[in-house]
């Protein structure tokens, strides 16, 4: 396991639980902040300094080099996620193979056409 300082925001909603599922299944260490979004804490103003979307999901991590990262959109999480934390491809493919560009083909189809239909 690589070296996390993974912290995630989220709230209990079908792109919010994607990513706890992702983090779980790696074996991430991680922090959690909830956001409650019926209470609009996802627009408060350290939020959007991490998303300036202010929606929910959202990482925040430190990459080797010690840069810090901001990763938003459960899609875009799950493919970091799988990158910087899946080598051993447990949860997803090697880049270059075919399962690989079936994976892209249904994160995006969900993330760009299932999902938003649904709200
Ligand atoms: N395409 C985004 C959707 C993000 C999104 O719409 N999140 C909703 C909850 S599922 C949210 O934060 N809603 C509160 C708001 O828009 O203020 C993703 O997959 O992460």
């Amino acid at each position: 396991m690589e070296e996390s300082n993974v912290e995630l925001y989220t709230s209990s909603t079908l792109s919010g639980v994607k990513v706890s599922i992702a983090l779980e299944e790696l074996g991430i260490p991680y922090e959690f902040e909830h956001l409650d979004i019926s209470t609009n804490r996802q627009k408060k103003p350290w939020f959007l300094e991490i998303n300036l979307k202010g929606r929910i999901p959202a990482v925040t991590d430190t990459l080797a080099d010690s840069t810090d990262v901001v990763i938003f959109d459960s899609g875009s999480i799950l493919l970091y996620l799988a990158e910087q934390y899946d080598k051993d491809h447990n949860i997803s493919f090697l880049v270059g193979s075919a399962e690989h560009c079936e994976m892209i083909n249904w994160l995006f189809f969900q993330n760009a056409g299932v999902g938003p239909m649904q709200g």
